[in-house]
C-alpha cells in the first residue's frame, strides 16, 4: 500500500472516489490522476480493476441509458451507434508536440507540406490545451484505467494509464488492452504512457447529443509529447482517436521509444503459417488502414494442408532477439476491425471470434437481434427480416446508402479466435521470417514480388502506396503515398525512421526478407484479377518457398523478383489471368519512377538517406533498360 500525500488529497479537493483505491497505486499514478482531476473537473473518480463485474455494471448503465443496444442473438454483444460526426480517425488534427519542428518531420523542399507527422509547437499546443481541458469532465465520471500492452510485465510490454470520461471507451480499452490491477503491480515506480482523453462535451451540455453519444467534433485534437510519453485527446470517442493504446501509444509514442531502444513499432498484422509438413514460419505484414491486414492475419487457407494461425492483426512490436531473429508482438488484446466485407466466405475466423463479448460500433441491426453490413447479403436468414442502418433508419436491400458506416467496425478479444497462436501472448515473441509490404493498387503492381535485399525491402516500402480507404477522413479513393503504412502514425522524422530501419541490418542480426503484394489490381473492365482472401494463401506459399530458397520459381523483374510461370500454385482456382498479374508495365514503372523521385526528393529533403537514393537511383536504371 501506498500513502496519499497531501499535495494529491489537496488537489483532489472534493472530487470522489467513486470506485477504487488510491492507496494501491503508484504515487506517480496518483500525481497524475490528482492533477489531471484537478484540470478536468470530473464529477468523481472511477478507479477501474478489470473485473467482469465492472464490465457488467457499465454496461449495464449505457444500455438503460440507450447509448449500447443489446444485440440478442449472440451472447453479450452490444451495438453502438455514434453521432455520425465522429465515426473515423481524424488525420488532419492529429499532432506530435516536439521543441524542434524536425523531430516530427522532414526538410522538405520549399512550399511543400510534410505527409509524415503532423507538427505542432509546444507554446501553440499549450493555447490549445488551455482552452479545451480546463473543466472539460464536469458532471462527468473520470475513469482511470490501468493498461498493458503485451502480456503483463512481458519483457517488451510497456505499461499506460489512460484518463477517460467516456464508458464507452472504458468497455472498448477492455477488450484492446490487458486492464487490470496487476498492472499496478507490474508498475511499481516506473514510469508510464500517460493518455489523458474527453469527449469534450462537459454538463451541462450546451449542443444536443446525437445517439447518446457525446462528442466534439469542431474542437478534435490529439496530440502527442513524445518526450514526455504523455498522450492528449479531446473532442473524439472514435477508435484510434480515443482509445488510446492503439494507434497513439502502441505506434506514435512506441516508434519514439523503440528508436530510443533499438527496437521498432509497426503497423503489422503477426500470423504463423504451418506448411503441408509441419514446418511453421511467421510472417508480419504492413498494409494501410483497411487493406486487408486483419483478413490476412486469420486467412482460412483454400489449400489443404496448411494452417495459419494469428498472433495479431495490427501492431507489432519487434526486436532483435540473441539468436539473431526478429522477434515480434502483438501489444493488443483484441481486433479493432473493418466490419464491411467481414462474413463466412471472407473471413470466418474473424465472424468466429465476434460471437459473443464484442462489441460493434457504427453496424445495421436486423430485426432478428443480429448485426449486419455489406458483404453478409447472403447470410440474412428469412424474408421477414427487417434491418435498421447505422443511423437508426430503416433500410432495404438495394437501398442507394450502405446500412453500415463503410468504416464500422467490430470489437472483439483476441483470445476468442478459433484460431489464436498459442504463442500469442509469449512474453518473448514469434521469430519473423518475412516482412510484407502491400496497399490497394488498381493498376501496374504485381501480386506479388520479393525484393532484392534489406535495403531495396526499406525502400520499397518508404515508397508504398495505397489507395484511400473510409478509415480516415479522407474522401475519393485517390492513390496515396503511405510509406510503411505509418504515414498516419509517425511518430518522429521519417528520414531518421528510415535511417533506424536501415540500421538494424548488421550482425548478429539476421534481417527477414521483404516482399510487397498487392492483392487489388484490376483488369480494364474494374473487376479483381485476384480472388483474394483464402487464396491469398497461394501467395504466401510462393513466399515461404522463396525463403526456403526453392530454385527455378522466381522471375527478375526491374522491381524484384516476381513468381515465374507455373510457379504459383493455383490448383482448382477458376481462370486467372496470371500474365496481367504479374506484368511489370514499362510505362507505368516509368511514370511511377518519376513520381516517386520526386516524392522523396520533396518530401525527405536533406533527410532523405543515402541508401535509400542509392536504390531509388539503381530501380530507376532497371526500369529504364525494360
Ligand atoms: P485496419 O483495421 O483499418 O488497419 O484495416 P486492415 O488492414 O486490417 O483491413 P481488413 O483486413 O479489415 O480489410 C479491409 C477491407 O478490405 C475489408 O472490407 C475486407 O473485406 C477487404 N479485403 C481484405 N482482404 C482482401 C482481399 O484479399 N481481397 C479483396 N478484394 N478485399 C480484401
Ligand atoms: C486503422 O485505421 O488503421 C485502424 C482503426 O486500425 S483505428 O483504431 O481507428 O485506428
Ligand atoms: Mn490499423
Amino acid at each position: 500500500f501506498y500513502v496519499v500525500n497531501e499535495v494529491v488529497t489537496k488537489r483532489l479537493g472534493h472530487i470522489p472516489i467513486l470506485k477504487g483505491d488510491l492507496h494501491v497505486l503508484p504515487y506517480k499514478v496518483q500525481r497524475f490522476i490528482a492533477e489531471k482531476a484537478e484540470l478536468c473537473r470530473p464529477r468523481g473518480i472511477y478507479i477501474c480493476d478489470g473485473t467482469h463485474a465492472e464490465a457488467e455494471e457499465i454496461k449495464d448503465k449505457l444500455v438503460e441509458r440507450g447509448m449500447l443496444t443489446q444485440l440478442s442473438a449472440y451472447e453479450n454483444n452490444y451495438l453502438c451507434r455514434t453521432d455520425p460526426k465522429d465515426v473515423a480517425r481524424v488525420e488532419s488534427k492529429t499532432w506530435m508536440v516536439t521543441t524542434d519542428k524536425y523531430q516530427t518531420v522532414t526538410h522538405t523542399a520549399e512550399g511543400v507540406e510534410p505527409i509524415m507527422g503532423h507538427w505542432m509547437s509546444p507554446l501553440d499546443f499549450g493555447e490549445e490545451l488551455d482552452s479545451r481541458f480546463p473543466g472539460c469532465m464536469a458532471g462527468r465520471t473520470m475513469y482511470v484505467i490501468p493498461f498493458s500492452m503485451g502480456p503483463v510485465g512481458g519483457r517488451l510490454s510497456k505499461i499506460g494509464v489512460q484518463l477517460s470520461d467516456s464508458n464507452y471507451v472504458v468497455l472498448s480499452m477492455r477488450i484492446m488492452t490487458r486492464v487490470s490491477l496487476d498492472v499496478w503491480e507490474a508498475l511499481g515506480d516506473n514510469d508510464f504512457v500517460r493518455g489523458i482523453h474527453s469527449v469534450g462535451l462537459p454538463r451541462p451540455v450546451k449542443s444536443a447529443v446525437v445517439n447518446h453519444w457525446p462528442c466534439n467534433p469542431e474542437r478534435v485534437i490529439i496530440a502527442h509529447r513524445p518526450a514526455e510519453r504523455e498522450i492528449w485527446s479531446f473532442g473524439s470517442g472514435y477508435g484510434g482517436n480515443s482509445l488510446l493504446g492503439k494507434k497513439c501509444f502502441a505506434l506514435r509514442i512506441a516508434s519514439n521509444i523503440a528508436r530510443d531502444e533499438g527496437w521498432l513499432a509497426e503497423h503489422m498484422l503477426i500470423m504463423g503459417v504451418t506448411r503441408p509438413c509441419g514446418r511453421e514460419h511467421f510472417i508480419a505484414a504492413a498494409f494501410p488502414s483497411a487493406c486487408g491486414k486483419t483478413n490476412l492475419a486469420m486467412l482460412e487457407p483454400t489449400l489443404p494442408g496448411w494452417k495459419v494461425r494469428c498472433v495479431g492483426d495490427d501492431i507489432a512490436w519487434m526486436k532483435f532477439a540473441e539468436d539473431g531473429k526478429l522477434h515480434a508482438i502483438n501489444p493488443e488484446a483484441g481486433f479493432f476491425g473493418v466490419a464491411p466485407g467481414t462474413s463466412n466466405k471472407t473471413n470466418p475466423m474473424a465472424v468466429g471470434t465476434f460471437q459473443k463479448n464484442s462489441i460493434f460500433t457504427n453496424v445495421a441491426e436486423t430485426s432478428e437481434g443480429r448485426y449486419y453490413w455489406e458483404g453478409l447479403e447472403d447470410e440474412v436468414e428469412g424474408k421477414n427480416v427487417q434491418i435498421t442502418d447505422w443511423l437508426g433508419k430503416p433500410w432495404k436491400l438495394g437501398d442507394p446508402t450502405p446500412a453500415a458506416h463503410p468504416n464500422s467496425r467490430f470489437c472483439a478479444p483476441a483470445q476468442q479466435c478459433p484460431i489464436i497462436h498459442p504463442d500469442w501472448e509469449s512474453p518473448n515473441g514469434v521469430p519473423i521470417d518475412a516482412i510484407i509490404f502491400g496497399g490497394r493498387r488498381p493498376t501496374g503492381v504485381p501480386l506479388v514480388f520479393e525484393t532484392f535485399g534489406w535495403e531495396h525491402g526499406v525502400f520499397t516500402g518508404a515508397s508504398l502506396k495505397s489507395e484511400t480507404t473510409a478509415a480516415a477522413e479522407h474522401t475519393g479513393k485517390q492513390v496515396m503515398h503511405d510509406p510503411m503504412a505509418m504515414r498516419p502514425f509517425m511518430g518522429y522524422n521519417f528520414g531518421k525512421y528510415l535511417d533506424h530501419w536501415l540500421s538494424l541490418d548488421k550482425p548478429p542480426h539476421q534481417v527477414p526478407k521483404i516482399y510487397h503484394v498487392n492483392w487489388f489490381r484490376k483488369d480494364a473492365n474494374g473487376k479483381f484479377l485476384w480472388p483474394g482472401y483464402g487464396d491469398n494463401i497461394r501467395v504466401i506459399d510462393w513466399v515461404i518457398r522463396r525463403l526456403d530458397g526453392e530454385e527455378g520459381i522466381g522471375k527478375d523483374t526491374a522491381i524484384g523478383v516476381v513468381p515465374a510461370p507455373g510457379s504459383l500454385n493455383l490448383e482448382g482456382l477458376g481462370e486467372v489471368n496470371f500474365d496481367e498479374l504479374m506484368s511489370v508495365p514499362r510505362d507505368y514503372w516509368q511514370s511511377d519512377a518519376k513520381e516517386v523521385r520526386k516524392f522523396l526528393e520533396t518530401q525527405l529533403g536533406s533527410d532523405l538517406p543515402n541508401a535509400i537514393q542509392e536504390q531509388l537511383t539503381s530501380q530507376e536504371k532497371r526500369i529504364n533498360a525494360l
